[in-house]
């Protein structure tokens, strides 16, 4: 439970799914929601290509550069990591934190590649230390379906072959606080599902459940 008097912890909410499935339309319209209603919450979104470690990520989403496997992988880590402390103090004091992606896209996006030694079990284990998410929203699309919308195919891993991995990867991943749905309904009525799961998510976090790791 919360110190008496003290502050209410905010919810980590995580928005997953392949590229132009809807994530960053529907954390634009859960944070305006959110702050509608008088929650405190800011939207973040991963990688964080405003850091130095971001901008080398970005080079090489934007095929600028050419990187190890391994050794993009840990910069994405390395990237997430810089946040962390960040992260834990926003939270404790109370801010709900919506992320439009974050760990789950480590695993899924690096193990889709099929590199022996970055399988999903050392990406999950690069992730320790990170505070796992109350709630994630999966939004669930068919890459052919992705691809159709606007802009899909200007970054690194924006081709559909690579993309019907990364979403049997996601599969593999969902646990006890995964909300899959379905990404081809309009984007309000999508909406109106997030913000319930996000509502109870909220709840749980104020009623003082522990944050986990
Ligand atoms: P965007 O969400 O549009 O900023 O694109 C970020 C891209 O980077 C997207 O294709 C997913 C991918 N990505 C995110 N996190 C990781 C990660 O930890 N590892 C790998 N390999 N790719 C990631
Ligand atoms: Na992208
Ligand atoms: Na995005």
């Amino acid at each position: 439970a919360p110190a008496p008097g003290g502050p209410r912890r905010g919810a980590l909410v995580v928005f997953e799914g392949i590229d132009r499935c809807g994530k960053s339309t529907q954390c634009s319209l859960l944070l305006e929601s959110l702050q509608r209603r008088g929650v405190r919450a800011e939207l973040w979104r991963f990688p964080d290509r405003t850091t130095p470690i971001g901008g080398l990520i970005n080079e090489y989403l934007q095929k600028k550069a050419a990187l190890d496997d391994a050794v993009i992988h840990l910069l994405f880590v390395a990237n997430r990591n810089e946040k962390r402390e960040e992260m834990l103090r926003l939270l404790a004091g109370g801010t709900t934190l919506v992320l439009d992606r974050y760990s789950y896209s480590g695993v899924a996006y690096t193990a889709a590649k099929g590199v022996p030694h970055l399988d999903a079990g050392f990406c999950r284990a690069a992730e320790t230390g990170l505070p796992a998410a109350d709630l994630v929203v999966y939004l669930d699309l068919d890459p052919e379906q992705s691809a159709a919308r606007g802009g899909f195919g200007s970054e690194r891993y924006e081709k559909v072959e690579f993309q019907k991995k990364v979403r049997s990867q996601y599969g593999a991943l969902a646990d006890g606080r995964w909300l899959r749905l379905d990404a081809s309904q309009p984007a309000e009525q999508l909406q109106a599902q997030v913000a319930a799961a996000v509502q109870r998510a909220v709840e749980r976090a104020a009623a003082g459940e522990p944050l986990g790791r």
